[in-house]
């Protein structure tokens, strides 16, 4: 600490540091790569992504979904499956991957959007019961659809915060459908961070693990952070995860943050959370150790049925 009792910049990332090597969630530390916060807990563990979930709900201004094989970030995928098709794409990847210890679902679209994910999720705990099962949404249907997860065997929570003041959330997505209508600007962006907050506090109810993703989004979110870090972990989030904005669609005229401006928000986040350092920008369609393994091509072979056509919400 400085005279002032304000953290320097040179202590703040040792302090970042240190709490980087401590396991924040001991049970899940090596067994979930997503929730390890040690290298070395990040690099033990698979996951696979079955991208069952076509639709979105809400339009984020940097969001380009895409089907193909070659971007490495949210959104993309080779192709969509089936909810009945996920059994046999994780048996097969469970002879394929020796590593693979979690199954989750983050796209293509949003997860609760449609019925897919939930139907995906409880045919796979029905089988087996042991894999970690794990969700990446928008939160927009998360308080209609948290006990559904549960229920389904869901236990490691990600919801994409990116602002909790309605006219910085109103910059980022102009607009979405709820309850068969279409909301915009500030009116949308209440309902949003008023969903998320409700169905992350009923998620830690329910005894889920919370992770919030929030995309740095310079000149329009940076200096915010903090504040999203601060009303999340009220609500029972217990991490955060600090994602570079990849300058897409509406805002790709914007720069991704720099080395500085990211170590300043994930500085700003760890006043409330755990920050998880290790995020690779996944495809919807990953399968491996996050930046270390990658089976995807091995995995999603020709035979399975392509769909080529979504919806943007
Ligand atoms: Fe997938 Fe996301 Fe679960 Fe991980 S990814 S649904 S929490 S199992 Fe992980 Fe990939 Fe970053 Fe996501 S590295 S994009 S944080
Ligand atoms: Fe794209 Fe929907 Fe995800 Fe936003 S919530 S990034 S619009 S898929």
């Amino acid at each position: 600490m400085s005279v002032s009792g304000m953290a320097s910049p040179a202590c703040t990332a040792h302090g970042m540091r240190q709490a980087a090597m401590q396991p924040a969630f001991p049970d899940l530390e090596g067994k979930h790569p997503c929730f390890s916060t040690t290298a070395e807990g990040h690099a033990r563990a698979a996951r696979l992504h079955l991208p069952v979930s076509p639709l979105c709900n809400i339009a984020c201004a940097f969001c380009r979904r895409d089907f193909n094989r070659i971007e490495q970030r949210p959104g993309v995928a080779a192709r969509l499956l089936k909810p009945k098709e996920a059994v046999a794409v994780v048996e097969r990847a469970l002879r394929l991957i020796p590593n693979l210890a979690v199954v989750g679902i983050a796209g293509p679209g949003d997860p609760l959007a449609s019925d897919h994910a939930i139907e995906a999720f409880a045919a796979i705990h029905a089988r087996w019961p042991d894999l970690t099962l794990c969700v990446s949404t928008n939160g927009l249907q998360l308080p209609a659809r948290v006990d559904d997860l549960h229920a389904a065997g869901v236990t490691t929570l990600t919801v994409t915060v990116n602002a909790v003041d309605p006219e910085i959330q109103a910059m980022i997505t102009p607009k979405l459908a709820w309850e068969r209508k279409r909301l915009d600007g500030v009116v949308a962006a209440r309902r949003l961070i008023d969903n998320q907050l409700k169905g992350i506090a009923r998620a830690a109810e329910l005894g889920f693990t919370i992770k919030i993703n929030t995309v740095l989004i310079p000149t329009i979110n940076d200096h915010h952070i903090g504040a999203v870090a601060e009303m999340v972990a009220v609500a029972g989030a217990r991490m955060i995860n600090v994602i570079p904005l990849i300058p897409e669609h509406q805002l790709a005229h914007l720069k991704e943050p720099t080395f500085i401006e990211r170590h300043k928000a994930r500085a700003a986040a760890a006043r409330h959370l755990k920050v998880f350092t290790h995020c690779q920008r996944c495809r919807a369609d990953a399968a491996g150790v996050p930046g270390l393994t990658d089976y995807a091509r091995d995995l999603y072979g020709d035979d399975l049925v392509a769909e080529p056509t979504f919806s943007h919400g």
